[in-house]
């Protein structure tokens, strides 16, 4: 056999015999999680009998590889040798190598990775992407935002792993997290404890690899980039505004569960907002209520504008993101303090934000940017030069949809920039009008989220050009329907409390005197 195996390596198992739950057999537990779905197994052991394992594998036709020994993976004829940065150099590892077997390499930087295109190596395993005590890490954590540059320096004919930490609980923000700018994705994911760990390795991988198929063979609320879900025209303002009238339509008669933790100065008006969406508000933050709440919401906002909930919106975000629902992220001042600025980049780490919304100087925060300033929860001067550019390129950056509020509104998806220029110049000096447009994004996500999983949103191929499932549709119809509101409003100076006057006091006013 000179021809190199042809692996999948979407669920890769790495083993650990230490990390086996009591009374639970190595053998055993790898059958169970080859029943389960596992497509290659990597072995890490020094003290199994590395016969016995291989022929459980091909029992299931999945092929093995050996960690580090060479000289091991030439005796048993193993499918291929993984390596670390550490072990034997690859260029003398390839020297011994039949063809036929496939050579691995951990890498953990852009740096590192364009190494390994150069050696030509069949695959690398990406990591630590997150904390785990399964290793003894030597490295930074990379985090799920951290992949996509080591993706982009690798070479095409190279297959991608990621590894370190992975859990069913993550793995969508893992994998969405990865996603390059190009679209190129990780072909697979290593796990350790996620199946060994686990009294029911066999469950364990059967759910790990339906939510990795889940990520890769259908669109759902935390993928705006996945090529189906991308226009690849612009949409038309009559595309737009159909659909936005359906989905308003749409949410009075779906009435969607709205979850929202957002600040205490926000709370009423976001919550009267929601309902007057014809929406439902649920206005939770005890992190114990997250796993339930985010089974029957429509849609979730997380407003960290007074700050405190931290747990609870780390969990909200975490089990939204695992149960398919989408996460509008609102960085409250984000630019303000470091605090704030940590706060953000901890929560954005944890889970895939959806959309994320904010002022200029808060989306310039986000983006690293400094042409803009704030002050407080308020942004200053008029806003970015190049508006557009900045929403798009921070839309790529998070691998989510972005809207930039001000006197116009400019929506990114990271393909399309919309401009949007309703609002009336009495809203700002209302306080939380740009938290409530939070929750009205929230609120429509909710409902496209509904359609989308019902079916019933009109596809690409009936009609417009945005998709079932596009969230840059419900955010959009977020803001248009705040916006829109404040110029009718606008227009009726006699509703405003601002221009009471004493007239209609004393021409309404209902005063009994009783005593
Ligand atoms: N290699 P778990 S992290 C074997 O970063 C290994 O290269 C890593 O175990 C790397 O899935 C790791 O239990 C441990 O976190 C993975």
């Amino acid at each position: 056999m000179s021809q190199k195996r042809d692996i999948d390596y979407s669920l890769y198992l790495v083993t650990g015999r230490e990390l086996l739950p009591k009374g639970i057999d190595y053998y055993d537990s790898l059958e169970e999680s080859l029943k389960g779905g596992v497509t290659a197994v990597q072995v890490r052991e020094k003290t199994v009998d590395t016969g016995e394992t291989q022929e459980i594998c091909s029992k299931y036709n999945v092929p093995i590889i050996i960690n580090d020994r060479i000289d091991v993976a030439l005796a048993i004829k193993a499918d291929g040798v993984h390596l670390g940065q550490t072990d034997m150099p690859i260029e003398i590892a390839k020297k011994l190598l039949p063809p036929s077997m496939v050579l691995g390499l951990s890498v953990s930087s852009p740096a590192e990775a364009t190494l390994a295109s150069k050696a030509g190596v069949d695959y690398v395993g990406i990591g630590p992407i997150w904390w785990t005590t399964s290793k003894k890490l030597t490295k930074d954590v990379i985090g799920p935002r951290g992949i996509s540059s080591i993706l982009d320096a690798l070479s095409q004919s190279i297959k991608t792993i990621g590894i370190g930490g992975i859990k069913y609980r993550n793995l969508i923000r893992t994998l969405h997290g990865a996603v390059t700018a190009s679209g190129r994705t990780l072909d697979g994911i290593a796990v350790i404890s996620e199946i060994v760990s686990s009294s029911e390795p066999r469950k364990a991988a059967e759910n790990l690899r339906s939510l990795h198929r889940a990520f890769t063979d259908q669109p759902h609320p935390t993928q705006p980039f996945t090529p189906w879900t991308i226009p690849t025209e612009l949409p038309t303002r009559a595309d737009i505004v159909h659909q936005v009238a359906k989905l308003i339509v749409e949410t009075r008669a779906l009435t969607p569960l709205v979850h929202q933790i957002t600040n205490y100065v926000a709370m009423t008006q976001s919550a009267n907002i929601t309902l007057a969406m014809g929406a439902s508000p649920i206005m939770a933050t005890a992190p114990t209520e997250m796993e339930d709440l985010s089974k029957v919401c429509g849609g979730l906002l997380i407003n960290f504008g007074t700050i405190g909930d931290f747990e609870g919106m780390l969990l909200a975000g975490e089990f939204a993101n695992l149960n398919k629902k989408p996460v509008v992220f609102d960085p409250v001042a984000v630019g303000a303090t470091a605090h704030r600025r940590s706060t953000a980049n901890q929560l954005l780490n944890a889970w895939q934000a959806t959309v994320i919304k904010g002022n200029a100087s808060e989306i310039g925060a986000l983006a690293g940017l400094t042409e803009v300033k704030s002050r407080g929860v308020d942004s200053i001067g008029d806003g970015f030069t190049d508006p557009a550019t900045v929403v798009k390129e921070l839309s790529l950056k998070e691998r989510c949809i972005v809207v930039m509020t001000g006197k116009d509104d400019w929506i990114s998806n990271g393909e399309s920039v919309i401009k949007l220029s309703n609002g009336h110049h009495l809203l700002p000096g209302i306080t939380a009008s740009g938290c409530i447009v939070g929750s009205a994004i929230a609120t429509y996500c909710g409902t496209v989220n509904i359609l989308a999983r019902r079916g019933l949103a009109e596809s690409s191929a009936s009609d417009g050009r945005l998709v079932l499932g596009d969230m840059l549709l419900g955010a959009v119809a977020g803001v248009l329907a705040i916006t829109i509101a404040s110029e009718i409003a606008g227009e009726r100076p006699d509703v405003r409390l601002g221009h009471l006057t004493p007239e209609p006091i004393i021409r309404r006013a209902k005063i009994t005197q009783i005593a």
